[in-house]
């Protein structure tokens, strides 16, 4: 039924208030996907509540069972995961391959943390003290609020639920509003897996109304959020003063360094598939492309011949090479900073335009854009575009290359073209990032490693990988006197007398 799409303690509830809101195709905006409720406060309280009674139950269940109903979601994607594709390239755009890539990361995900149920979850180590026994466990921290993009609308809720789930925590699941019925379908999922009621409640909505009253409620300890640099900062602000843990995944000005040793065949694909995959809307999207003089050219030549002749089209085409990106707002913010590349002086070689006829009119479609003559203190090359935009900035030495590559607020995903292998690992130590490729895209990150970046990309948490249990878990330290004596032996004083002072 319309609007009735809060999963909120095991029903399927519409918002309170009866609002709702859609989601549109962004290839064919008349093309309506479904309509959602509009959720606020009071309904992200009554989520929070369902999720509080069944911490108890769930925080006790056995790490295997609750590793037992991952490894059914697993399957169950795997089962389901031509349809989720399909849906996914109607309700965001990415291009088939793409989706089933993203569908893709959150099986691995299920597969990898369900094997985490029978791992250990702590240590044991020495005591100081004769008869004491002395470990440090992993607990739940209870109610984890997630607020989820829509660029990865099932691998980055995998990647946010699956620890968390397995930790023993419980979830309150504000997805983005431009992806509510993937979020829906993946929840779905999760209750045939076997969820019990109340450990995942979805609440759909917009983030200045549910998603900031998920940040607010007393009864939420741990905010994970993948978003902008600006909405994270919020987020991390109010949870500061809140005192609430807070996990945040924000912007990127990711690139790409090319140095005058480098397979260029391979680089120029590489930089294709990291400015132009998914539109160039991925954190890790490349939207520097910073290269040696000597192949500059050679460089440039081979990469516009390639970006001139991409296919735009719906992702359903099995054709296209690029979808469109997610709406019309962001269709003006990426013309809009086209248009003032151009007044910085960078030089357009391709693209730079809506796509507004043709078939194209009825949905978001940007021509794939490629700047030359960028330098680096321009907006275009400071600020994240999210958009299919990259430029060319020439460089004259490697040391040159790692400075501006470097050089700016972000820190995700950074990579780096060369057969040297004493300058692949300068750069491995140098470049200030949370990800660093060497003859690879800037995109590409696999889940069994740790997934974040540094400066204002994140605030020191990490997603995926094994990491990402610190972000949903706190450390127990536990003390055991097994001794038959009665004596009170203390820590530090105790065991290390201050000889003849006493004396
Ligand atoms: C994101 O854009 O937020 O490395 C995630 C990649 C993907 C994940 C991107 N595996 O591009």
């Amino acid at each position: 039924m319309d609007g009735v799409t809060n999963l909120i303690g095991g029903k399927w509830l519409p918002s309170a208030s009866g609002s709702t809101f859609e989601s549109r195709n962004p290839a064919d905006l008349s093309h309506i996907i479904g309509i959602y409720a509009r959720s606020e406060a009071q309904d992200i309280e009554a989520a929070v509540a369902a999720a509080q009674n069944a911490y108890p139950d769930w925080r006790r269940t056995p790490p295997p069972e609750r590793a037992a109903i991952l490894f059914r979601m697993g399957q169950l994607l795997e089962k389901h995961k031509e349809r989720l594709s399909i849906l996914m390239v109607e309700e965001m755009g990415k291009v088939l391959v793409e989706a089933r890539g993203d569908v893709q990361e959150a099986i691995d995900m299920a597969y990898y943390i369900a094997a985490f149920g029978r791992m250990p979850f702590g240590s044991v180590v020495p005591s100081e003290r004769r008869d004491i026994y002395c470990m440090a466990q992993r607990v739940p921290v209870g109610v984890v609020g997630l607020i989820t993009p829509w660029n990865f609308p099932i691998a980055i809720p995998s990647w946010k639920m699956f620890p968390a789930l397995l930790a023993g925590n419980t979830i309150v699941f504000k997805p983005a509003e431009d992806t509510p019925q993937l979020a829906i379908e993946f929840v779905r999922l999760l209750v045939e897996a076997g969820i019990p009621t109340g450990v995942v409640n979805i609440v759909t909505g917009y983030g200045q109304e549910a998603g900031a009253a998920l940040v607010e409620s007393q009864g939420v300890t741990t905010i994970s959020f993948t978003g902008s640099t600006a909405t994270g900062r919020q987020i991390a602000s109010r949870c500061g003063a809140l005192l609430k843990r807070v996990s945040c995944e924000m912007g990127g000005k990711n690139g790409i360094v090319v140095l005058d040793d480098a397979d260029i065949d391979l680089a120029v694909k590489g930089a294709l598939w990291s400015a132009y995959g998914t539109s160039g809307q991925r954190c890790t999207a490349a939207s520097r492309l910073i290269v040696h003089r000597d192949v500059h050219q050679k460089f440039r030549d081979a990469l516009l011949s390639q970006v001139a002749s991409f296919r735009v089209e719906a992702g359903t085409n099995p054709e296209a090479q690029m979808g469109p990106v997610i709406n019309r707002a962001q269709l003006d913010r990426i013309h809009s900073y086209v248009e003032l590349g151009q007044r910085e002086g960078a030089k357009l070689l391709t693209g730079g335009k809506i796509l507004s006829e043709g078939g194209f009119e009825k949905g978001c479609f940007y021509a794939p854009t490629l700047f030359d003559s960028m330098t680096p203190q321009m907006r275009i090359a400071q600020e994240e575009i999210f958009g299919p935009v990259t430029g060319i900035i020439e460089v004259s030495s490697f040391e040159e290359a790692l400075a501006i590559a470097n050089g700016t607020l972000y820190g995700l995903s950074l990579s780096l073209y060369t057969q040297d292998l004493s300058r692949a690992f300068r750069a491995i130590q140098e470049l200030e990032a949370g990800i660093v490729y060497i003859n690879l895209p800037t995109s590409g990150a696999e889940i069994q490693l740790p997934f974040g970046g540094v400066k204002q990309t994140g605030n020191g948490h990490r997603e995926a990988g094994w990491m990402a249990m610190d972000y949903c878990t706190e450390w127990k330290s536990v003390y055991v006197n097994y001794s038959t004596s009665s004596d009170l032996v203390r820590a530090q004083i105790d065991v290390h007398p201050q000889k003849g002072h006493n004396t």
